[in-house]
Formats: structure tokens, sequence, C-alpha cells
């Protein structure tokens, strides 16, 4: 099936079962659940969910096992973005195509929406634990573990945090950039894999894999956000162009121009894809899937 239909099909799938998960709007706090609804329903490609149901079908685990899962991490993966916009970060208005949700519902508001989905997506994993089969209960005690990791102080959190100490500073060494990149971006990306393979009950050493792919595709994915970043088009992608250099961001591409960002994005996919070619099953749409991500326009 070509890539592009195969991944709207995935992103359906996905969107059916974020319905599943997302709060009904009622109560006293109705504005908070609403906010963080608009986030979530905001749209995107839902990449990191249909990774994590990807590596769970090819290690022959069970999608609904999964799908709490991956409804958890699109929350917070919303949640990142949601504060990434905020006045104090990045500072941006258009997200998606839409308006960001503090554009809609306010500053206080935006920060409680991002707060509200990091602490509601570990609502749904405690409460899928709860109900889980003991036969597979550990892939998703490992998973929960795996994704509180890759979303705290020493996964994305962390990765901001340098991020932002970077801003304006003229030149980062290289190391730097990959730590950012690593954290940032690559620790959400990796732990969709590794928890998707976890949750299947694989080996250890088929959930490292995983996770070393990830980081891999996170970074290829990272870079080539960068090159959109300056080559893109407002309307393609759906948020404002030249927000790095606006935010004086030291990025892969500011120190190595486009070109050679271009050639790392296809170097750090191929390795990915050496590492799937270890993976079982048919892993024909990952591999199409990393290799439209590297021409991505959006
Ligand atoms: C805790 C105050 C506080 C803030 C957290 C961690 C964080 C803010 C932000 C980092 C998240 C971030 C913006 C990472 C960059 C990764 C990236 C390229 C995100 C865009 O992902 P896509 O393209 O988005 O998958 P869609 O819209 O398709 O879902």
């Amino acid at each position: 099936m070509e890539t592009e239909k195969w991944l709207l099909l995935r992103r359906d799938q996905v969107e059916e079962i974020l319905e599943k998960y997302l709060p009904a709007e009622e109560g006293d706090a109705a504005t908070l659940l609403s906010a963080m609804n608009y986030s979530v329903r905001a749209g995107g490609k839902r990449l990191r969910p249909i990774l994590l149901l990807e590596l769970c079908r090819l290690y022959g685990g069970s999608e609904e096992v999964a799908s709490p899962f991956a409804a958890a991490l699109e929350c917070i993966h919303s949640y990142s973005l949601v504060h990434d916009d905020l006045p104090a970060m990045d500072d941006d208005m258009l997200r998606r195509g839409k308006p960001t949700t503090h554009a809609v519902y306010g500053e206080a508001m935006g920060i409680l929406a991002g707060d509200g989905l990091l602490n509601y997506a570990f609502e749904i994993i405690a409460g899928a634990l709860s109900d889980m089969d003991p036969s597979v209960l550990p892939g998703g005690i490992r998973a929960f573990s795996i994704l509180s990791r890759a979303a705290g102080a020493f996964g994305m959190i962390g990765g901001q945090c340098v991020d932002i100490e970077a801003e304006g500073k003229e030149e980062i060494s290289d190391g730097l950039i990959d730590s950012i990149y690593h954290n940032k971006t690559g620790a959400l990306i990796a732990s969709a894999m590794s928890m998707g393979t976890a949750l299947a009950m694989a080996h250890a050493e088929d959930i490292d894999r995983a996770a070393e792919c990830g980081y891999a595709l996170g970074r290829a994915f990272q870079i080539r956000d960068d090159i959109l970043d300056v080559t893109g088009s407002e309307e393609v992608l759906g948020k404002p162009i030249g927000s790095d250099e606006r935010n004086l961001k030291p990025t892969y591409v500011a120190m190595h121009g486009i070109e050679k960002a271009q050639e790392e994005v296809r170097f750090q996919t191929e390795y990915a894809k050496s590492l799937v070619d270890k993976m079982p099953g048919d892993t024909e749409q990952l591999r199409a899937l990393m290799d439209y991500l590297t021409g991505r326009e959006m």
C-alpha cells in the first residue's frame, strides 16, 4: 500500500482510539477539559502512536493492550506542543494550522491544559495496568517505566531545558546539539518504538534495539524539522516558519547548512532501517514510513 494512504488509515485508527480515552468536558473544570481536548483534537500526524502500534504488531502483541498506551503517549506529545508554544517558550500562535491552545484559552489555561494532559496520560496507563491480563502485565509495567523516563527530566523535559539554555549562543558543540535532539525529540519517538515492543512481551534486546532505532529516527525527524523551519511553508506545515532563527536557536541546520543536514537525515534513516531489518514480521510499511519521513513537508 502507498505510504501516504497507509499513514492516513493508521492516523484514523489512532484518532478513534483517542476518542475513546479523551475526557468528557463537564464539571467545574470543564474549560480545562475542553482546552485539553482542543489540543489533542487539533490534528497532527500521530506518528508516535502509529509507531507504538506498529512495533507491537510486528512483535505479535495485541492492539487492545497497546491502545491505551498509544493514547497516553499522544496526550504527552500534545502537552509538550502546548507548552512549547507558550509565550515563555517559543511564543507561537499557530500549530497544526489552528490557533495554539493558549491563543484560544489564554496563557494560564494553556499551562493547565499541558499539565492536565501530562497527568491524564498516566491516569490512562494506571487504568490500563489495573485491567491488564497477568500474562502481559510485565510488558505494561515496562512500557509505563519507559514512558515516565522518556517524558521527564532525563528525557524530553531535560532536552527542552538544554535547548532553552542554548538559545542565543552563536555556536554550540555537536555533542550538545546531539544531546538536545536525543532527549527533546528522540526520547519520545524511541519510547514509542520500545513501548510497542515491550507491550508485545518481546525480549529485552528487542526492546533496546527498538529504542536505538527510535533515537536514530528521532534525530532524523528533528533535523528534517529544522530544515522545514527554513525551507517549508506556513500553509503546509500549519505553523510559522523561521521560528528557530527568531528565537536564536542553534540548530543542526544553522551550524552545518541545509545540504549537510539533509545528508544526516538520510544517514540516520538508513541506520534506523538497518535496525528494522533485524525485526520480525512484515516490516515493509515501517521501512517505507521512515523513507517517507526523510522528505516530509509537514
Ligand atoms: C514542561 C514547561 C514545560 C515544557 C515542556 C518538553 C517541551 C515543553 C517541549 C519539547 C517538545 C518539542 C516541541 C519537541 C520537538 C519535537 C517536534 C519536532 C515536535 C513536532 O512533532 P510532530 O511533527 O507534530 O510529530 P504533529 O503536529 O504532527 O503531532
